[in-house]
């Protein structure tokens, strides 16, 4: 596919001031009549045609200031409009479309999703509603009438504010909204249904009185409570942590069934996966919580960091969205627990951004081309774009960091912004030069810190040598990166506060060079350094630590993050090279830290006693992987750590029981009991399954929450038998009409690590639950087998590819977004051991062969074979 290059960026031909919709909703046939107030703009070429774009599109009427184009004076099809001379002065364009909501199966534009009319239009599915300029910096104010069926869609929504609504004729009825702020098509959107809903107000620190509504299908009203609530304290919070007030009378949340993403951000209707809204104790885990929390404030926070100021273009787009993960997980780190918080989030990122930085899919936070920008959407723009604003925030300290927010949402208020715009914000309340820093944006893979340290007992110094690299970089094509490393030396009984180096600064050593050396004095005893604390940079750290400095730092380093990072270090190198005596030291040390802490922070503990996923064991080594010998290593690891520490565990589970009776409560501090008891349930049934299965079928049994129940289900499910299979029918059962809950059960059977495995997976494709249609049902069954299992997605006989292969062509013609998503579970075939790179290479070369392969299928195929 054709590339579109940032350096090919120039600004529109033309404007779009003001746009009026009037959206007749109908299942087959919606008819969309937009009239666009148009300009030339200054900053564009005199002259130039117009050229709009559509995506299967049918124009039923297309008017000029009032009268029909003349025939030869334009040309449209399905995918374009062009005006050949548009007028040199402002004009309205008038164009009717008629779309076909029922048969959108991309999901992109106007679709039904249970019967309810909704809308996708982030990157570019506008054009699939109307002939558009469809381009971020083309922002417009809108004004949207929606008239529909009374009965069939009673609830009408749209950007902005409610102006008027009322009757029109017999069975149907309108609403007209309007939105006062400028936005680029992609923030549009619409719903039209039968919902319910909950609300309730709040008032801005500005004094605006916000009418707040989470809507939902019929009858669920009460698990969109937590939404609600966490709704408001995302409103709350960004009031405190960055001075932003909402700016609208309404904010309006809905729930759809079929949702290609997670959730979106359109202007004062936002748009989500139920996945992400509904929950109840019965239904959703605290993982569920968790997740809604964050995503309703990532959401929430784009009013700001991408809707009053959006991007320029999509090479932009880690402008919003690395932004905006910041901001959420800052939230998120505020109402839960800020280490245990950080902690997740770099397992995720180390699960996803790491093996994408390090395989073909690599490229930089800004990417400097694409040719389907839907396959940008990434944990590198996401989650490498959000270490970089956190990078940003170490170097400059919280204070200045928040002046500069507040700069770059003063400056570009209103504006479609760059990385640049963004940067130059911090510059200017800094002084600072951040052209160096800015380089983070343009290199892609993960760089390697490299570091050596040596002691001088007599002198009592101790000199850090640092040097940095990227893959594949090497001398002047590898200027230095800007590394914030935060670190301290840690004695035999503590950090070693004495010590004093002129480099290091609030404990923080700003590595801008390719090697530097930093020396501490007063180091009075020999120390074990604790490097990168709460993971002050997106790297690979190289330093060679024995066991038992490690588990110095794991019982005696003041930062929770190098803590827990200590013990997984010990446990991936016991996993990658398994040796029974330093398993059993590296028991005796997590006895001891369980004995010292479990109980005064049982979320930190579950944490530390999880050992490292066999994905992040097989993302260290750079070639010949073999799944299957990965996991044998980290199944007999976690039997060793489980008979050793067995009766520690068991007086955990039982100290950590919930009071008979008592009510669930998804807060964290309950959540982290939770967690630590079904980590140690996990360990019991490793070392002793017979024990375990005793344990986890009477969990289950007793289990008053999804939680527990399925902490249950899953120890269940890795241990072969007759119980495991009557636990999953019973959950089945119970679970029969709430297709989110058979999610998780698909999800489980699809990790299973077994032969049969792929076998079970072909017979669920087939259960009434299961719909191809679905995007969560899809990604629930194969998407956990493509991302979760790799020993039976990655089998010697090529069997487990074959099936995701055989998903990612039937998907292709109706969703292919999702198909392309699925596909990126091939980006580190490579670095499999020969046999299996092989069976991929094929299945990737039979997927490349379809005719007629989508746009995104096709470009993430042809990136991955490279
Ligand atoms: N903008 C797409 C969904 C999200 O990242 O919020
Ligand atoms: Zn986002």
């Amino acid at each position: 596919p054709p590339l579109i290059r940032l350096e090919e960026y120039r600004p529109s031909d033309y404007l779009i001031d003001r746009v009026d919709l009037d959206i007749r909703l109908d299942p087959h046939a919606t008819r969309i009549d937009a009239t666009l107030a148009l300009r030339p703009n200054p900053a564009g070429r005199a002259g130039a045609p117009l050229h709009l774009d559509g995506d299967d599109l049918r124009l039923v009427s297309a008017d000029l200031d009032g009268a029909a184009l003349a025939a030869d004076s334009y040309t449209a099809t399905p995918s374009g409009l062009t005006l050949h001379a548009p007028p040199q002065q402002p004009f309205a364009l008038r164009l009717v479309t008629e779309v076909d909501p029922t048969a959108n199966t991309k999901l992109m534009g106007l679709y039904r999703s249970n019967g309810v009319y909704c809308t996708q239009c982030e990157a570019d599915g506008f054009r699939r509603i109307t002939y558009f300029l469809d381009r971020p910096d083309v922002m417009a104010i809108y004004t949207t009438r929606i008239e529909a069926d009374r009965t069939e869609a009673p609830v009408l929504l749209g950007n902005g504010n409610l102006v008027e609504s009322g009757h029109a004729g017999a069975d149907r009825h309108f609403a007209i909204w309007h939105d006062p702020h400028p936005k680029p098509a992609y923030l549009f959107a619409l719903v039209g249904g039968r919902l319910g809903k909950v609300e309730t107000n709040f008032t801005t620190q500005e004094g605006r009185a916000v009418t707040c509504a989470v809507y939902v299908e019929p009858g669920k009203e009460a698990r969109a409570d937590y939404a609600l609530d966490a709704v408001i304290r995302s409103m709350r919070w960004d009031e405190t942590a960055f001075g932003r007030a909402y700016d609208l009378d309404v904010f309006n949340v809905v729930a759809v069934s079929d949702f290609n993403m997670g959730a979106m951000e359109n202007k004062g209707l936002n748009i989500f996966n139920d996945k992400y809204v509904l929950a109840s104790p019965e239904t959703a885990t605290d993982g569920d919580y968790a997740a809604i929390e964050a995503i309703i404030a990532h959401e929430y926070f784009h009013n700001w960091s991408g809707n009053r100021v959006t991007c320029r273009d999509w090479f932009q787009l880690c402008l919003k969205e690395g932004l905006t993960v910041f901001r959420d997980q800052e939230f998120s780190s505020d109402m839960r627990s800020r280490p245990v918080h950080r902690i997740s989030e770099v397992r995720s990122l180390r699960a996803r951004q790491f093996p994408e930085d390090a395989g073909p899919l690599r490229h930089p936070v800004r990417p400097r081309a694409y040719a389907e920008i839907n396959n940008f959407y990434t944990a590198t723009v996401y989650d490498k774009g959000a270490e970089i604003v956190r990078m940003l925030r170490t170097l400059i300290g919280p204070e200045a960091f928040r002046a500069g927010m507040d700069r770059y949402f003063a400056d570009n208020d209103g504006r479609a912004a760059t990385v640049e715009d963004f940067l130059a914000a911090f510059a200017a309340v800094t002084g600072r030069d951040l052209s160096a820093f800015a380089r983070w944006y343009e290199r892609p893979g993960t760089p390697r810190l490299s570091v050596a340290m040596a002691y001088d007992p007599q002198a009592a110094r101790c000199t850090l040598r640092f040097a940095q690299s990227l893959p594949g970089e090497t001398g002047q094509d590898a200027p230095p990166l800007v590394i914030p490393v935060a670190l301290g030396l840690v004695g035999a009984s503590g950090p070693l506060t004495n010590a004093t180096c002129p480099d290091v600064r609030n404990g923080v050593y700003v590595l801008d060079r390719a090697e530097a050396e930093i020396v501490f004095e007063q180091v009075t005893e020999e120390p074990v350094p604790s490097l990168l604390r709460d993971f002050s940079a997106p790297v690979r750290l190289d330093f060679d630590l024995t066991d038992a400095q490690r588990m110095r730092l794991l019982a005696q380093d003041s930062d929770p993050f190098n803590r827990w990072q200590a013990a997984q270090d010990v446990a991936l190198r016991l996993i990658l090279d398994p040796d029974p005596a330093r398993a059993d030291a590296f028991a005796d040390a997590l006895g001891r830290f369980l004995d010292g802490e479990a109980l005064a922070d049982p979320a930190y503990a579950a944490l530390v006693l999880t050992l490292p996923s066999e994905g992040e064991a097989a993302d260290s080594l750079s070639a010949d992987v073999d799944p299957d010998a990965i996991h044998r290593a980290r199944f007999d690891l976690r039997a060793r750590l489980g008979r050793a520490l067995r009766s520690r565990l068991e007086r955990l589970d039982a100290a950590l029981a919930p009071a008979d009776g008592a009510a669930y409560s998804p807060d964290a501090a309950s959540a982290g009991r939770r967690s630590l008891r079904n980590a140690a349930l996990d360990l019991i049934a490793a070392g002793d399954p017979e024990a375990g299965t005793q344990r986890a079928a009477e969990r289950l049994a007793n289990a008053t929450n999804m939680t527990d129940r399925l902490a249950a289900l899953g120890t269940l499910a890795l241990i072969p038998g007759q119980a495991r299979e009557d636990a999953l029918a019973g959950f089945a059962e119970r679970f029969a009409d709430e297709p989110l809950v058979l999610d998780k059960w698909f999800a489980i059977q699809a990790q299973i690590p077994e032969p049969g495995t792929l076998e079970r997976i072909t017979r669920l494709k087939a259960h009434p639950a299961f719909t191809m249609t679905n995007p969560n049902r899809v990604r629930a069954l194969i998407g956990t087998l493509a991302f979760g299992n790799p020993t039976q997605f990655a089998r010697a006989d090529g069997a487990g590819f074959s099936l995701v292969a055989d998903t990612v062509a039937a998907l292709d013609s109706t969703n292919p977004q999702v198909a392309a998503r699925l596909l990126t579970a091939f980006g580190s075939w490579r670095r499999l051991e020969k046999s299996r790179a092989a069976k991929a290479g094929e299945m990737l070369n039979r997927i490349k062969a379809i005719p007629g392969l989508s746009r995104d299928t096709a470009d993430i195929v042809a990136r991955t074979l490279g």
